[in-house]
């Protein structure tokens, strides 16, 4: 059984990057305790994003805040749940770290899985600046059955951790890999299909392909199932109500399309302009994704333009 840090230092990943993910690692195991033992209802407050928070969202936010700065290595974070970056006193590493605290968590009231996102960036400006050019690692957690980790480090592949009882994250899987082509679907925003016929004529398409469904309403699990499968497409276009698409590119997109280029696939946006390569203008802004393997994905936009 390799722990967390061995396997990433066998990997070459650098002293810093290591600790830094061991204290992201640290607050994913203080979120999952509490989200057991922790109020499910609504924090009568709303995020920058103008989205009711949950006492929860709050909790893990304040979790993950504090780790970071325990650090000493984020020169800058930001959270979805908070309007402004946090910029801590120098000196500092030279990491940047964005993070969705808690996602999906309106599903929790439903036991449904959930999970926190994390993006890693060298460097503390992360407006004019891509993914591709500046983010050098991206992490994961779902909380469900088990307390999983998926770490993706630029050049380094992705592998996965588990949660044991001694609370240690142990490596259960490491190079995961996605394959060109799936027989699953998670097709996400399906109001959308309502004023966009060509997304309409895709998903009919995957039905008539007769592709197993795997969506459960919440991000993290439903491209984790992509990653334990080795195979799947997630999507989530605009619609009227969200003309840039729901998801967040600092929070969201941009840390799980590292996960899945480095794992094979591929992540572009409803133009079909890699989510990486997008340049990064407002911290909440927002794209439409499609993401997963490779063939799928290119099938879909060519379908969508
Ligand atoms: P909708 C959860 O609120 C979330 O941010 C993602 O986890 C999920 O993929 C998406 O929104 C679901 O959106 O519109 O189906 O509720």
């Amino acid at each position: 059984m390799q722990s967390f840090n061995h396997f990433l230092r066998e990997k070459g990943v650098s002293g810093e990057l290591r600790s830094l993910l061991y204290h992201i690692a640290r607050s994913v195991k203080y979120i999952n305790f509490s989200l057991r033992a922790g109020n499910t209802g609504k924090n009568q407050s709303q995020n920058a994003s103008g989205e009711d928070q949950l006492k929860l969202d709050v909790m893990a936010d304040h979790i993950i805040m504090d780790e970071l700065e325990k650090s000493e290595l984020a020169a800058l974070i930001i959270s979805e749940e908070q309007d402004q970056v946090i910029k801590f006193p120098a000196p500092r590493g030279t990491f940047s770290v964005s993070y969705d605290p808690l996602d999906g968590s309106s599903l929790v009231d439903a036991n449904l899985a959930i999970g926190s996102i994390f993006g890693i960036w060298e460097g503390d400006q992360l407006i004019g600046t891509t993914g591709r050019k500046s983010m050098i690692a991206s992490c994961y957690a779902v909380y469900g059955p088990r307390v999983i980790f998926v770490i993706a480090v630029k050049d380094k592949g992705v592998h996965q951790f588990e949660l044991n009882d001694v609370g240690e994250f142990i490596l259960v899987e490491e190079a995961l890999h996605i394959k060109p082509d799936s027989k699953y679907f998670s097709p996400g925003n399906l109001r959308a299909t309502a004023g966009n016929e060509k997304y309409l004529t895709l998903v009919q398409s995957w039905i008539a392909e007769a592709r197993t469904l795997r969506y459960s309403g919440g991000m993290v699990p439903d491209i984790h199932h992509i990653l334990c499968k080795s195979e799947g497409i997630f999507s989530y276009p605009r619609d009227q109500k969200h003309e840039h698409g729901k998801l967040r590119l600092l929070f969201e997109c941009a840390p799980f399309s590292l996960v899945a280029e480095e794992a094979g696939g591929t992540s572009l946006d409803q133009e079909g302009m890699p989510i990486l390569d997008l340049e990064i203008s407002d911290p909440h802004e927002r794209t439409p994704i499609f993401i997963g393997s490779k063939n799928d994905v290119e099938k879909s936009i060519a379908v969508l333009q």
